[in-house]
C-alpha cells in the first residue's frame, strides 16, 4: 500500500537518498494502514501508541515477523537516516528506540517460542564501548525462535566478559554486535584474548551489526559473519553443524 499516513510521508521526506528511498519505502509499502500508524509512532517515540499498536496488529493476526519489519524497523530505519543527517539527535533517538522495545516486548516471546529441542547454545553480547543493542535484541529473539539457547551479556561487554560467559554456560557459540566504526576492532581483540588464552578453538566467532562488513569479519578472524536477523540465525546454524561434524 502507497503511504496513506501523512505525517508518515513528511517523515519520509527526510529520506533523500535515492537508494535508502527504494529501500525503506518496499518495506513501509508492504504493510498497511496500522503498520504505517506504527512505523510514525516510533519515529515521533511514542511508546504507548507502539505498545498499543503492537498489540493490536497480533491480535489481528499479523505475523510477528511482519510486523517487526514493516511497523518497527521501517520506522527506525528513517529514525536512523534523520540522525544521521543531524535532524535529531541522542535524546530524540533514545526515545524512538524506547518505542522500538515497547513493540519488541510483544514480538519477543513470538518470535522466541519455538519449543524445540535447543540445538546449540551461544554467548552474544554488544562489545566493549558501545552501547547499541537493538540490533543484538533482535538476533537474540531470532535465535531462540529457531531453537538456540543464547546468553544474554548485555551492552559494553568486556574480553574477559566473553570468555567467562562462554566457559560457564558451555557455549558453542561466541557471538558479537558492534554499532560504531570505533568499536568494531573490539571484536578482533576479543577474539585475540580467546586465543591469548588458548581458548581460540574451543568455540565458532560470529560478528555483526551495521559497519560490519564480511570482509572485515574475514580480517579479524571470525568465523561468521550475518547483515541482519536472518542471516544470523542461518550462518549460526551452518557452524553449529559444523561443530557437530567435527565431534
Ligand atoms: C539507535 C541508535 C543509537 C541509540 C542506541 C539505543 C540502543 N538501545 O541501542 C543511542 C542514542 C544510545 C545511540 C548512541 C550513539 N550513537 Co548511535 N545509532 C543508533 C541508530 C539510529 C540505529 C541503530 C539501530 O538500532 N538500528 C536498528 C537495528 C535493527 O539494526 P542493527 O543494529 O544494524 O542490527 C542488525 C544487523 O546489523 C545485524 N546484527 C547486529 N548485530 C549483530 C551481531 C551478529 C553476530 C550478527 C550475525 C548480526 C548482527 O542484525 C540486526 C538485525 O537485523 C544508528 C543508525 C543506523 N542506521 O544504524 C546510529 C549510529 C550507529 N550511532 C552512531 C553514533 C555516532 C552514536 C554515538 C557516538 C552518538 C554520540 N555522539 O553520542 C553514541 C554512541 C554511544 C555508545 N557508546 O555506544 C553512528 C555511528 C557512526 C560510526 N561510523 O561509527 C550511527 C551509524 C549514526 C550515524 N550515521 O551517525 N545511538
Amino acid at each position: 500500500m502507497p503511504i496513506v499516513h501523512e505525517g508518515l510521508a513528511k517523515e519520509f521526506e527526510y529520506v533523500t537518498q535515492e537508494d535508502e528511498r527504494s529501500m525503506i519505502l518496499e518495506q513501509i509499502e508492504a504493510g498497511d494502514a496500522l503498520m504505517q500508524q506504527m512505523a510514525y509512532s516510533l519515529i515521533t517515540g511514542d511508546h504507548n501508541a507502539v505498545n498499543e499498536l503492537t498489540q493490536k496488529a497480533l491480535g489481528e493476526g499479523r505475523e510477528a515477523n511482519d510486523v517487526l519489519d514493516e511497523g518497527l524497523i521501517s520506522g527506525m530505519a528513517v529514525v536512523g537516516v534523520k540522525f544521521r543527517d543531524n535532524i535529531i539527535f541522542v535524546p530524540e533517538v533514545l526515545i524512538a528506540a524506547r518505542a522500538m522495545k515497547a513493540g519488541m516486548a510483544h514480538i519477543d516471546p513470538i518470535l522466541s517460542a519455538s519449543g524445540v529441542e535447543p540445538i546449540g547454545t551461544a554467548v552474544f553480547g554488544t562489545v566493549k564501548g558501545d552501547l547499541h543493542d537493538i540490533g543484538k535484541n533482535l538476533c537474540i529473539m531470532m535465535m531462540r525462535g529457531a531453537g538456540f539457547v543464547v546468553h544474554d551479556l548485555g551492552v559494553d561487554t568486556k574480553p574477559d566478559e566473553f570468555i567467562e560467559a562462554a566457559d560457564e554456560n558451555g557455549a558453542d557459540l561466541v557471538m558479537m554486535s558492534a554499532l560504531l566504526t570505533t568499536t568494531m576492532p573490539n571484536m578482533g581483540r576479543t577474539i585475540a584474548e580467546f586465543e591469548d588464552m588458548g581458548l581460540r578453538d574451543e568455540y565458532k566467532f560470529m560478528t555483526g551489526g551495521a559497519p560490519v562488513t564480511q570482509e572485515f569479519a574475514d580480517d579479524m578472524g571470525a568465523d561468521g559473519y550475518g547483515d541482519n536477523a536472518i542471516s544470523c540465525v542461518d550462518k549460526a546454524k551452518e557452524l553449529i553443524a559444523v561443530i557437530r561434524a567435527s565431534g
